[in-house]
């Protein structure tokens, strides 16, 4: 705590001595990160005390503990990581509510079990999932007049370059699009509006940054990594196929979109288009990446693209040397200081602010300025930074109280840094009493991701700030080799952050938002007429035989299926299809057959359906495997497989 109190007081000092350990330690990341962890162990019994103060005061943001019964206020989705899913949380008590699966198979309810699922993950010729790993980064949700509207949130897979996209009104995977000519994507946002069109006030299109540069087309094997290309992609939000790319200098990493619709931005931190790490951080400064989706999307109209290999996706250019009159240019480069990482929108609509990362600061980018360039009324693009203020060691990302405070996580301090962005702008000014730092807080430890409550909506109500500890050593107790990380709610509705719980999380989920619970409306019972397949009375079931090709046809009403058995001849192709009439909230049925591996689910008036071959001879109990009824255990079908 008294380091904390010192930073206050002796805010300018404490930055130069930071600055010249940056410089000195030559930027070798882990080493400092390495550093930074062992020393805040020491200070991290701050904690406990931290949260019963924010228990006796109440916290603005609300009391952590929800007595039994009681409802959350906000939903929280989050990113799940290596699991490939997204979580779905009740905030502020942090429970986990479901988890839905995206790009990896999930036992529970039959994720690339059923073929309905494997059709969203996509197949090889041979009916096999074509990709069974996946690291999700960032989650973001649709958007309607500036807040979020609760049809959709997307999802990106970092490895394979796929965008997931998810049904708010089922909480289910719809659609998974694998990007083209790209690879590491990673940056994901929806935009807001129409740049052109008024009334389209609602999100029509997805941005998809891609982190890696790579030969286009990505056919042969090469070295040379000045012939490395990277591309920034807008995919379609209602038919997900992929609409336009823009090849750029540099590459992308995070993503920002304009409540106005008219721009949309990455940061860069390898504008140097090295291709080992300390050639990535070589230059003093890098770049925010601005895009102007007008101008894009006119020369797509007006032919002014390539195609690369086997892709149909137009690519229009991007780079700095096609892009140097102002007037017609499709994108902006705005000089940011060394491997930003980051760039979020201030819910005032005015800003982007992308954090330093190597560089102690924050950099504050006026949206207005940026499309005075574009109208060739400034010089240049860098004239739109309007603040870039010191605000920590290893700045990463940023989040909005509604009240003009910014909230940054410092990943090499770890702490969290609370800051007012007109005062920072009015001391970029020149106005040096401005005191643009208005708290810290020390997290436990080393901060990625933060968001706080509607932070990334014109609604941005400063209630709580969830941050993501990418350490959490020795907050929990041990359970071997690997360490949870430490999710940390914070209650920002006072002057002072007040640190309200910890919560430990499997590796390595990233992003996440936090919203209103009003904003959605799921559905809890699906019609039967959502399901091609559904088979909506026991009379239509059984099995029906043409050759080899069989479907069985089977509905569950607790506590039996419709079949007490069911015969099939080994080697039949079979397709079995499950509809669950139970038209009742929470009664869900499973449906395993043992040595098959098949089990998944179906909900309340849902249909799924399986395609194996019968190619082992027996007796098979196929078992109910989600309990549903006093009889549940009772609940089974016999599959009998004739040799
Ligand atoms: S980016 S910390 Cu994918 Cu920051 Cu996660
Ligand atoms: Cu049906 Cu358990
Ligand atoms: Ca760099």
């Amino acid at each position: 705590m008294k380091d904390v109190d010192k930073k206050n007081e002796g805010e300018e000092l404490g930055v130069m001595a930071r600055r010249r350990f940056m410089n000195s330690a030559a930027l070798a990341g882990l080493s400092i990160g390495a550093i930074a962890c062992t020393d805040k162990a020491a200070t991290g019994a701050a904690g406990p005390a931290a949260s019963s103060a924010a228990v006796a005061h109440g916290g603005g943001g609300g009391a952590v503990h929800l007595k039994p019964g009681e409802l959350d206020t906000y939903y929280g989705l989050w990113s799940g990581g290596h699991t490939g899913d997204m979580r779905v949380l009740g905030l502020p008590s942090g429970r986990e509510i479901t988890r839905i699966p995206c790009f990896v198979p999930d036992a529970l309810v039959g994720w690339g079990i059923t073929n309905e699922s494997k059709k969203v993950m996509g197949t090889k010729a041979d009916g096999s999932l074509k990709y069974t790993v996946a690291d999700t980064h960032h989650t973001h949700a649709s958007y309607k007049d500036g807040n979020y509207d609760g049809r959709y949130a997307w999802i990106n897979d970092k490895i394979n370059s796929r965008i997931a996209r998810i049904r708010l009104d089922y909480f289910v995977c719809d659609k998974i699009t694998e990007l083209p000519n790209v690879q590491g994507f990673h940056g994901i946002f929806p935009d807001k509006a129409d740049p052109v069109d008024p009334k389209i006030n609602y999100t029509t299109r997805v941005f998809c940054g891609a982190e890696f540069s790579i030969p286009l087309p990505n056919t042969v094997g090469t070295e040379d990594g000045t012939k490395y290309h990277s591309l920034f992609t807008c995919v379609d939000a209602e038919s997900m196929e992929v609409r336009w790319q823009v090849l750029i200098d540099g590459n992308c990493d995070l993503t920002a979109t304009s409540y106005d619709g008219k721009l949309a931005a990455t940061n860069q931190y390898n504008t140097e288009m090295g291709v080992h790490y300390e050639d990535m951080m070589s230059a003093e400064r890098d770049a925010c990446l601005f895009f102007n989706i007008a101008r894009i999307e006119e020369a797509v109209k007006a032919g002014k693209f390539k195609t690369y290999g086997d892709s149909k996706v137009p690519v229009v250019d991007g780079t700095r040397e096609s892009n140097k009159d102002a007037k017609t240019a499709l994108t902006a480069y705005v000089s940011v200081p060394k491997n930003p990482h980051g760039v979020n929108a201030s819910p005032d609509a005015k800003y982007f602010i992308c954090a330093g990362k190597l560089s102690p600061t924050g950099t504050v980018i006026e949206l207005a300025k940026v499309l005075e360039y574009f109208e060739g009324k400034l010089e240049s693009p860098d004239k739109a930074i309007v603040a870039e203020v010191e605000l920590g060691l290893g700045p990463l990302h940023t989040a909005f109280d509604g009240r003009g405070n910014a909230y940054t996580t410092l990943f090499l301090d770890s702490q969290v840094v609370k800051w007012n962005v007109e005062a920072a702008i009015k001391f970029h000014a020149g106005d040096k009493s401005a005191k643009y730092v208005v708290d810290r807080l020390d997290v436990q430890y080393q901060p990625g991701h933060l968001n706080a409550s509607q932070s990334e909506t014109r609604a941005a109500d400063g209630k709580i700030l969830a941050v993501g500890c990418k350490f959490s050593k020795d907050r929990f107790l041990p359970v071997g080799p690997l360490h949870p990380e430490n999710e940390q709610l914070i209650d920002i509705s006072g002057e002072k952050m007040v640190l309200l719980a910890d919560h430990p999380v499997r590796g390595e989920p990233h992003d996440f938002i936090i919203f209103k619970r009003d904003l959605l409306k799921p559905k809890q019972v699906y019609a039967l007429d959502d399901f091609p397949l559904a088979i909506k009375d026991p009379k239509e079931t059984g099995v029906f035989r043409n050759g080899k090709k069989v479907t069985v046809k089977i509905t569950s009403q607790a506590p039996a299926f419709s079949l007490r058995e069911f015969k099939l001849k080994k080697g039949d192709e079979v397709t079995l299809i499950l509809t669950n009439l139970d038209k009742i909230e929470d009664l869900t049925h499973g449906f395993a057959i043992p040595k098959y591996n098949v089990n998944f689910i179906v909900n309340p008036l849902e249909t799924a359906s399986v395609s194996f071959i019968a190619d082992k001879p027996g007796v098979f109990w196929c078992y109910c495997t989600h309990f549903c009824h006093a009889l549940h255990l009772e609940m089974r079908t016999r599959m009998i497989v004739e040799a």
